[in-house]
């Protein structure tokens, strides 16, 4: 957590608004493996990560709200029992979403004020949305006393995903931002909403990303897109969720189904599959095993899933090439943002400069590299 973003949050509160706030950070997360797995009831392996959104938050006399995102400058006023979402895109969604969902609770909040500040860039697939809404839910469940337990808040920011920013999102961002324990990663069966917490020290080797920098567009059409595939598979083989069917299951209604969205549920299947091997072989210390499967996850997300974009495939191709990574895939719903590596500790740095130049010789443009920490869910920082 940076200590400048708490700083700069709680400062720009207290000149704007002349009272103290509370302070509260929400981090972003990475997922090692299980993508695509969490709206099919399945595993995922993700973990909170030092990077995220602070939020000031404190209420208000006013007769409206006042909402400040310091890093686009950019104010909004609002009268709580007016919400309706904002233009597609707008930040505004995930607040007022979050407020919806509270209320449509039965839970009452006055007029606040809020600032908040993100150090996750945009577009990164880290989640800094599930982050945002996470900090709102949790710093308004604190100033009004609302009583809601961390599982509530969770499904209070998805839900304000799904109605108001319209992404019909899982519950794995959510879930790791809240959760998320410094230096472990979360074994999540989506399904109950538990996770058994990993330690992570891979010794010789670490998890770093890649950004490709880039987002490309329809990414949320096409997520949507996808969740609703799944859901008519399941539905056409009469169980839940994919999460309760087999390759065999899939085999008999193989005819009823278009080539394209048969590989997609086999994807599922076969990931899902994989995010429960990569915790045994983390158990085990079997970073070899651990790697393959990385890799036959992003195999899987660029030709069955079809979630992957150029850039993506190319940053993992480097990976495949060099002796020093074990395993490399693109990380979160798709169509741009990170890859994540597991690599050798002595040639991260080289590995992260080369891929950097040869990226830049081939699309014209930088990608970035995070070494990040696996850090501490949500919480108020005193
Ligand atoms: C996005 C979603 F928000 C998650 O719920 C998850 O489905 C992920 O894409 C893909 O695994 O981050």
């Amino acid at each position: 957590m940076s200590a400048i973003l708490i700083n700069d949050v709680k400062t720009t509160f207290t000149n704007t608004f002349k009272t103290d706030p509370i302070l509260v950070f929400s981090p972003g997360r990475i997922n090692i493996i299980g993508e695509h797995t969490d709206y099919n009831d399945g595993f995922v392996f993700p973990a909170a990560v030092d990077k995220g959104i602070a939020a000031a938050l404190q209420k208000s006399d006013d007769n409206v709200s006042k909402a400040y995102a310091l890093d686009m400058d950019s104010l909004v006023e609002f009268e709580l029992d007016k919400l309706k979402p904002s233009a597609e895109g707008s930040w505004e969604n995930y607040l007022f979403g979050v407020i919806a969902e509270i209320q449509n609770r039965n839970k009452v909040i006055g007029n606040f004020n809020i600032v908040f500040k993100g150090d996750i860039p945009e577009g990164a697939g880290m989640s800094s949305s599930a982050a945002l809404e996470n900090s709102i839910v949790f710093g308004l469940n604190e100033l009004f006393d609302l009583g809601l337990t961390k599982h509530e808040m969770i499904l209070i920011s998805q839900k304000a995903e799904h109605n108001y920013v319209g992404v019909k999102c899982g519950i794995m961002d959510q879930y790791a931002s809240m959760f998320g324990i410094t230096d472990n990663a979360l074994l999540l069966d989506c399904r109950t909403v538990e996770s058994k917490p990993y330690e992570i020290d891979f010794k010789d080797h670490d998890l770093i990303l890649i950004n490709t920098n880039v987002k490309h567009s329809l990414s949320d059409s096409a997520y949507n897109d996808r969740r609703s595939a799944c859901e008519s598979i399941a539905e056409l083989l009469g169980i839940k969720a994919l999460r309760d069917a087999t390759e065999a299951d899939l085999e008999i209604i193989k005819d009823k189904v278009t080539p394209e969205n048969y590989q997609k549920a086999l994807y599922v299947i076969q990931e899902n599959d994989r995010a429960v091997k990569a915790s045994k072989a983390i158990e085990e210390n079997d970073l070899k095993t651990l790697g393959a499967l990385i890799f036959q996850s992003h195999n899987g997300l660029q030709h069955q899933y079809k979630v992957s974009c150029d850039e993506l495939d190319f940053l993992v191709d480097q990976a495949k090439a060099s002796d020093h990574v074990l395993g490399a895939r693109m990380m979160g719903g798709g169509f741009g943002g990170c890859t994540i590596n597991l690599v050798a500790k002595s040639e991260a740095k080289t590995f992260g400069e080369t891929t950097s130049i040869a990226y830049k010789e081939t699309f014209g443009r930088a990608c970035s590299v995070y070494y990040i920490k696996l850090s501490q869910g949500t919480h108020l920082v005193k």
